[in-house]
């Protein structure tokens, strides 16, 4: 087997929302093949900070950025600066976002343009400024960070549907459009993970909790390093002739209608 195909030494990526949970595990598995990492957040400079020494110490390479991925004159700069001190970016990974869980006819119309904004249009604005660079190279891979949501609905993340699922259909028109340049783009598809995100609905005798476990053939939770595989294949070569698809890591719950609850 060639493994030179998983190969992504030397290449720089970009992880968008990198500086904890389920993009920093993604990010984690991109520089332990040997990739090096741009770490973005919004939060402080000293959480950037903080992640940036945390790859380090792995033998990462990394570098620190803090910039809005909703704001267009941010990136902008941000990628400018990053080209130009880091280096032309390789690979892109939208991970960035938010939740609201709400249900919708109690949410306020701010709160959903917010959660669109930042988890759909975000992903087009640092896409925007990232691949004119990939298109000049004729080459580059982008993947977005799509949900579960992006293909079921789910009481209280109505917002949050709405943004996952367009995600799906966006990264499918930036794969029709930027294909002929040698862009792959796809997405990755989380199930239900143990980040702090989930942590408010995985608490021991939550109802939900129960439920995702009863409801994914593994019996679990994700564990964030269970995306670093499918990250990697997608920022390699492995994956040059693979466009818009998303691949779901989720121990099964989208194969499946579940059990009822007396069946093993
Ligand atoms: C929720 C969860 C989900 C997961 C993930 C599933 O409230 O249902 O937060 O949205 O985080 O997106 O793919």
């Amino acid at each position: 087997m060639n493994t030179s195909l998983f190969n992504v030494q030397g290449k720089i990526a970009l992880v968008t929302g990198s500086t904890h949970g389920l993009g920093m595990a993604m990010a984690r598995g991109l520089g332990l093949a040997g990739a090096t990492i741009i770490v973005n957040g919004n939060s402080s400079q000293e959480k950037i900070d903080i992640a940036v020494s945390a790859y380090k110490n792995e033998g990462i390479k990394a570098f620190g950025y803090k910039f809005n991925v909703s704001k267009e004159q941010e990136v902008k700069v941000a990628i400018t600066k990053i080209e130009t001190e880091v280096g032309s970016i390789d690979i892109l990974i939208n991970n960035a976002g938010i939740i609201k869980r709400t249900p919708l006819l109690e949410m306020e119309v701010a709160d959903f343009r917010e959660v669109i904004d930042i988890d759909l249009v975000s992903p087009f604005i640092v896409s925007k400024h990232v691949v004119k660079g990939m298109v000049s190279r004729k080459q580059g891979k982008v993947i977005n960070i799509c949900s579960m949501m992006s293909e079921l609905g789910r009481n209280s993340v109505g917002a949050y549907a709405a943004a996952k699922g367009g995600l799906k259909m966006l990264t499918q028109n930036m794969a029709t459009e930027w294909a002929k340049h040698n862009i792959q783009v796809n997405g990755i598809g989380p199930g239900y993970f143990a980040t702090e995100q989930t942590a408010p609905i995985r608490v021991d005798g939550h109802p939900f909790n129960e439920f995702i476990i009863s409801r994914t053939p593994a019996g679990r939770w994700g564990d964030p390093e269970d995306l670093a595989g499918a990250a990697v294949f997608l920022a390699s070569k492995a994956s040059d002739f693979v466009n818009g698809q998303i691949i779901y890591v989720d121990g099964g719950i989208l194969a499946t209608i579940g059990k009822p609850s007396n069946e093993e």
